[in-house]
């Protein structure tokens, strides 16, 4: 070989080299005071009240979570924002129109949908106990969302009431808060692992959420929707970490792209969170969010061991701030038409991270196209066929819908532990249906997506909690 051609081998196995570490840096900004995100997210979507019509009434109903729900002076037909039923508060009746509910484990966020059903514009006051939080206003008859951060722990009276006699009928829909404020350490304490030497055992009652999200195609058109990337930034806000997939495109995005792209995601999300709230890494199609206050990343880098994936995993090495489970994670999309070999070869991928980063508990997440036409994934409710259940821990199980489509319900979206990770592992685990939780109807998109679910992606986010206090290996 001449040294011309030795040159360009050279050249061409460092671009080689190059691209099989193509892991984007870092954005970490400054870690803020952030409420750690350990609490427990419920939703009211009042469907299950029975009243209905547009006679404002006043009674009570059991909703959602068995919890108490109640109205005076409010309709239950006329202004629907969500489902088949929002109630509507009256205009100037006589008692005052309101809704109310109390929790007894804290409130720390509390968000929730309105509009203006009928023509004179609203003023809806919205307390937490004795505590005015706001009045939202509008008139406009467009769905809005508002958030107010409330951070009162024990019993509180969360309650909507109109703001004066002239204030204007109002729908309200999708009331979502968060828990807030110490849980209970007496369940946690009892672990039978407790005699563990190390840990500060004020964190054995900790949890963190840990989350996967295909965000179907998430490239430059979709981030320049501004309420859909308010959404998809939302949603990462729920999570201590959450693993994308179809970060720059379907494919292979270009580094440029995937780069922007995250960089306009996190901003986003920091802009809700709180400025330097969230990092993430990235590489190939994928990326890791996670927040700075709960999580440290150790390591991270794109999977180079023995076996050959048509999107090379993104992997990671991380432990959390507070309290001693320390966990790498590995984060897949494979493609369909291989899914058959991709998804049995993960099980090698997850062995070898576990050797690279000196881990027993490896989480392998992501989409893995586990089912449908290119996949046997085998009986429903049952572990993932080729995880067994004395290696492996299904957190996903067969049966559990994580695709957006109306017409399937495949379980694409997938979480694999090892039994390393059982202790660790609280046993909740769930998939974000997006229209429980947040506004749809004003989604930018194509005109098969606008307004709907599909405007954010074709899978919905699945995730599982893990206590922060318990691990051992
Ligand atoms: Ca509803
Ligand atoms: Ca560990
Ligand atoms: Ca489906
Ligand atoms: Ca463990």
């Amino acid at each position: 070989m001449n040294r011309k051609m030795m040159i360009l081998a050279v050249l061409s196995l460092l671009m080689l080299a190059s691209a099989n570490c193509s892991v984007g840096p870092d954005v970490v900004g400054v870690t803020d005071d952030i409420t750690p995100d350990r609490a427990v997210t419920y939703t009211e979507d009042f469907e299950k009240c029975t009243a209905s019509g547009t006679t404002y009434v006043t009674g009570s109903f059991v909703g959602n979570n068995s919890r108490t729900w109640n109205y005076v002076q409010t309709a239950w037909a006329g202004g629907v924002i969500a489902g088949s039923k929002t109630p509507v508060l009256g205009m100037n009746r006589s008692p005052i129109s309101e809704l109310y509910t109390t929790v007894s484990d804290g409130v720390g966020t509390l968000t929730f949908s309105y509009k203006k059903p009928y023509s004179t514009a609203v003023s809806l006051s919205v307390y937490a106990g004795t505590t005015l939080l706001g009045t939202v206003t509008t008139s406009g008859t467009t769905v809005l969302t508002k958030t107010y951060t409330v951070n009162k722990s024990g019993s509180v009276k969360i309650r909507f009431v109109q703001s004066g006699t002239s204030s204007g009928q109002v729908s309200i829909d999708t009331v979502s808060w968060t828990s807030y404020g110490t849980t209970s350490s007496s369940s946690s304490s009892v672990s039978s692992s407790s005699s563990v030497s190390s840990s500060s055992s004020s964190a054995a009652s900790g949890t963190i959420k840990i989350a996967s999200f295909n965000i179907e195609i998430f490239g430059t058109t979709k981030i320049s929707r501004a309420n859909v990337l308010y959404t998809l930034a939302h949603i990462a806000t729920r999570y201590d970490i959450i693993a994308i997939q179809e970060v720059g495109s379907n494919g292979t995005p270009s580094e440029s792209t995937a780069t922007t792209v995250m960089d306009t995601y996190i901003a986003k999300v920091n802009s809700i969170a709180g400025a330097g709230a969230y990092s993430y890494v990235r590489g190939h199609q994928y990326a890791f969010v996670y927040k700075n206050a709960t999580i440290t990343k150790k390591a991270s880098g794109l999977y180079s061991g023995s076996k050959t994936f048509t999107y090379t995993p993104l992997r990671g090495n991380f432990a959390v701030k507070s309290g001693n489970f320390d966990f790498a994670m590995l984060t897949i999309h494979t493609s369909p038409s291989v899914a058959v070999t991709e998804i049995p070869a993960l099980t090698t991928a997850m062995s070898e991270t576990r050797t690279f980063y000196s881990e027993q508990d490896v989480i392998c997440l992501g989409d893995y196209n586990a089912d449908g036409s290119y996949y046997s994934a085998g009986t429903a409710g049952g572990d993932l066929a080729g995880f067994a259940s004395s290696t492996y821990v299904t957190v996903i199980k067969n049966g559990t819908d994580t695709t957006v489509s109306p017409n399937n319900s495949y379980t694409y979206d997938r979480m694999q532990l090892y039994t390393a990770s059982s202790e660790d592992y609280t046993g909740n685990k769930g998939v974000l249906k997006f229209a429980s939780y947040y506004t749809i109807s004003n989604l930018e998109g194509t005109t098969t997506t606008a307004g709907t679910e599909g405007a954010l992606s074709d899978h919905y986010p699945i995730w599982a909690e893990f206590y922060t206090g318990r691990d051992t290996n």
